[in-house]
């Protein structure tokens, strides 16, 4: 894969646009792509006034202590794919968070980084389609760096932490955007040159998902229980449900509850 110019398709040493506060960096970052932004264009943002989640949930990210940032793709794949970034994204900040600050990162599916059942990251991948296929995705990443317990909301204290809060120590949100790009762009051109496979197998390694009883629900309404048995090779979540069915999610809007 590697070329003599280096990778086929770089991410790392692209533009990072730094603003110090902005709505949404996915939002800022649609903006980005649509006027042609390059590939591996990186929009960061000291805080955020209306961060977002899915399903127009919020992303608190009003303080000056978290990474906050998207970053824009220009995928060569089908963009029935495309799909596949977030879970391609999660691998990427688990590797990040454990090789760098040595938490241990593991991946609910579809889109968030947890330790010991705790939310650290959270993933909001958006895609822009033309009649050729995909025009632009953008992947959005919130890390909660340097939070402390009492930084957090009473609604998120229970259910979600930070990298200070696990391993007793503040840590450098640059360093960790520049080893995340590094791991993203290896797993990234993996992707685009033989598709999902090894990242799927990545992906089992470091996921807390598999083996445990689930509560799947669409656009917060509960369309099975059971217990998650398996990724399928699309990256679809298998479910084995109470009645004896094995059923299988896309991404969609499906989330799920332990
Ligand atoms: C997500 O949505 O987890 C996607 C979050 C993506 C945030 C990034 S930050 C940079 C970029 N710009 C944006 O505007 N967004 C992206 P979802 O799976 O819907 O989870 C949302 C839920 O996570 C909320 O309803 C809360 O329960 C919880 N939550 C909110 N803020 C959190 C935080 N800082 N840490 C942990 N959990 C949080």
């Amino acid at each position: 894969m590697d070329t003599e110019q280096g990778v086929e398709y770089p991410i790392q040493g692209k533009p990072v646009h730094y603003f110090k506060e902005l709505d949404s960096t996915n939002t800022t970052a649609m903006e980005f792509a649509s006027r042609g932004a390059e590939e591996g264009t990186v929009i960061r943002a000291g805080r955020q006034l209306r961060g977002r989640g899915r399903l127009g949930r919020v992303w608190e990210s009003g303080l000056d202590a978290g990474l906050w940032f998207t970053l824009i793709l220009r995928p060569r794949r089908d963009s029935w794919f495309v799909a596949q970034v977030t879970l391609l994204a999660a691998v990427a900040v688990a590797e990040t968070l454990r090789g760098t600050c040595g938490v241990r990162a593991m991946i609910k599916w579809p889109n968030d980084v947890i330790v010991d059942g705790k939310k650290i990251c959270g993933i909001l991948s958006e895609m822009r389609l033309n009649e050729t296929g995909t025009e632009y995705a953008i992947v959005g990443i919130g890390i909660n760096v340097n939070l402390a317990q009492s930084d957090l909301s009473d609604e998120l204290k229970e259910k979600a932490t930070s990298i200070l809060i696990e391993s007793g120590s503040r840590a450098d949100s640059d360093l960790i955007l520049g080893k995340f790009l590094e791991s993203f762009e290896k797993w990234y051109n993996l992707w685009q040159v033989s598709g999902f496979s090894r990242i799927r197998e990545k992906w089992i390694e470091y996921n807390g998902t598999l083996g445990r009883p689930v509560l799947v629900k669409d656009d917060d309404q509960v369309i099975c229980e059971g217990l998650a048995t398996g990724i399928s090779e699309y990256g679809s979540l298998q479910v084995q449900a109470k009645d004896g069915t094995l059923q299988e999610f896309d991404f969609g809007e499906i989330s799920i509850r332990f």
